[in-house]
């Protein structure tokens, strides 16, 4: 069936007002006439409907089979997809049966979705760095050494031209008193007796020792080491040539002169994550008044919605966890999640990645969801890809990745350099090191590939990450990093550690300038 033909019908039901399930739309686009079965679908459905489920066009379909040629070959089985989403009721709105509509009148879904008039011409989408069933790793020794040969082969290619450099092993063959380079992985990092630093870089030959003096202006920067980054020094060797004197430090990062690129007309991208769907603190009103408000007038530039990660709340993330449970299945989660993507409406692109509470694997690079997840959350033709991946809307690039490694960052480095309640700072240094998650061993665990798709090869226009539920922005060399908050109220764990987290706001970027205006809807 034609691709064409199905994005008409999305497009023909959207200027209605109206979001279609999936099948609803195979079903209509396959049907022998589709506008007049489109019409005739649109005629009967019920007057607070706004979704076009797909028993409306079985229902239109059978009748008017039985109409015009009870011969006609039985195509059609009416009972196949009605019990796909056993837990949740269809005909109404809102699936959730706690969701309240209170805030969203009935009336409101199906004119204010008429003022979205969009032109799928227009758009262009396109997906880079998406591992999912590309995972070749087994956890063994040697793939740990691959994925890191592959960083600092990856990241090196960007110092290498900076700096005088040497393998390790011809350092410690210099004669001493001279000058030298060295480009490597921070292996280690130790504070001296009398206060210095010393740091411990590793290429593919072997270490060598660099000591950053402790009244050097390079002495401020040891604090923002992660271990495991790559980065170069140059400085002076000792007498002995067994340790170095750092005189300067280079890294990856990103250059001060990049100049994003930006869409061509004006069209904006919707970034959240952390929906939870499934926990008791997800907030459905919160949800639906989004939802509701992307119908409107004032969203209707709104063409694409990203989340990055923690769709639902998942089981066993955390200790007592089930304790803070609405939904105990975690498939049933998924399809309660479903219900709400389906109130988006039908013609924004939508693009996911999972994060830690999803149900996939939780070692870095995230493969996408699985076939059986994909089938569920089905009801947008949503993009499902890795976690990071990098989606390109119209010429802007954004590196998605759902952000465990914040957490990490916000530890390791002192308040006024990352913290919580300037999540965007933590992202600044990750785009400096072109890692999403450059240190091993702590929160963020690592799935060992051959190469390692964690490294930012190339500098994004947007870094979109999620995880520490707090919202916050801003520019890093041009690049716009956001960090969207979440859909959760405050949990009892965070309570107890003082996460006071931003819920229900959503960032909205325009395409065309890179400018943010958030949204919120709590
Ligand atoms: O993470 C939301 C934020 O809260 C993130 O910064 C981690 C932190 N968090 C939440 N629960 C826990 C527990 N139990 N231990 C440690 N850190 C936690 P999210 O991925 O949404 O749970
Ligand atoms: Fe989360
Ligand atoms: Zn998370």
């Amino acid at each position: 069936m034609p691709l064409e033909a199905s994005a008409r019908i999305v497009s023909e039901l959207t200027s209605r007002g109206y979001n279609a399930e999936r099948e609803a739309v195979t079903k209509l686009a396959s049907a022998d006439d589709p506008h007049a079965t489109l019409e005739r679908v649109v005629e009967e459905l019920p007057a607070d409907a706004l979704v076009v489920q797909t028993d409306h066009v079985e229902a239109v379909l059978s009748a008017t089979e039985a109409d015009a040629k009870p011969t006609a070959g039985g195509q059609q089985s009416p009972a196949t997809t009605e019990n796909e989403d056993p837990s949740v009721s269809t005909g109404d709105r809102t699936a959730d049966p706690t969701a309240v509509g209170g805030a969203a009148p009935v009336e409101t879904g199906g004119s204010a979705g008429a003022n979205r008039s969009v032109d799928p011409e227009l758009r262009s989408l396109e997906i880079a760095g998406d591992m999912t069933g590309d995972s070749t790793g087994t956890g063994e020794y040697e793939d740990f050494v691959a994925v890191f040969r592959d960083r600092l082969e990856k990241l090196g290619s960007k110092l290498r031209g900076r700096v005088n450099h040497r393998p390790a092993t011809a350092i410690q063959k210099m004669p001493g008193g001279g000058e030298v380079g060295m480009v490597g992985l921070v292996n280690d990092i130790r504070s001296t007796a009398s206060g210095h630093w010393l740091i411990e870089l590793e290429d593919a030959t072997g270490t060598f020792p660099w000591l950053v003096m402790k009244d050097r202006e390079y002495a401020d920067l040891v604090e923002e080491l992660l271990c495991d980054e790559v980065l170069a020094m140059e400085g002076t060797l000792a007498d002995d040539s067994g340790i170095a004197f750092v005189d300067s430090m280079y890294f990856p990062d990103v250059p001060r002169t990049h100049k994003p690129s930006t869409a061509d007309r004006h069209v904006q991208a919707a970034l959240i994550s952390d929906v939870h769907v499934g926990s008791q603190e997800f907030m459905h009103d919160a949800w639906n008044a989004f939802a509701d408000w992307l119908h409107t007038a004032e969203a209707q530039h709104v063409e694409y919605l990203l989340i990055a990660g923690d769709m639902v709340e998942g089981v066993g993330v955390y200790p007592n966890q089930d304790e803070e449970l609405d939904v105990v299945d975690i498939y049933e989660q998924y399809e309660v999640f479903n219900e709400y993507l389906k109130q988006v409406p039908g013609d924004i692109e939508i693009v996911m990645i999972p994060g830690n509470h999803d149900a996939v694997r939780l070692a870095e690079p995230q493969p996408g969801f699985d076939e059986n997840l994909r089938e569920i959350m089905s009801a947008h033709d949503s993009r499902i890809v890795s976690n990071p991946s990098t989606v390109t809307l119209e010429g802007v690039s954004v590196l998605m990745y759902h952000g465990v490694s914040l957490d990490e960052v916000i530890a390791e480095l002192p308040e006024e350099k990352a913290s919580y309640d300037d999540p965007h700072k933590a992202m600044f240094h990750l785009l400096k090191k072109r890692h999403v998650a450059p240190q091993f061993g702590g929160h963020t665990r690592l799935a060992p590939e051959e190469e390692d798709y964690l490294v930012m090869e190339e500098v994004p226009d947007i870094f979109h990450t999620g995880h520490v539920h707090k919202l916050g922005f801003g520019k890093y060399h041009n690049v716009l990093a956001i960090n969207s908050g979440c859909w959760q109220s405050q949990t009892d764990f965070q309570k107890s550690v003082n996460i006071d987290p931003d819920a229900g706001f959503a960032p909205i970027v325009d395409l065309d300038t890179l400018d943010v205006t958030v949204q919120k809807f709590s």
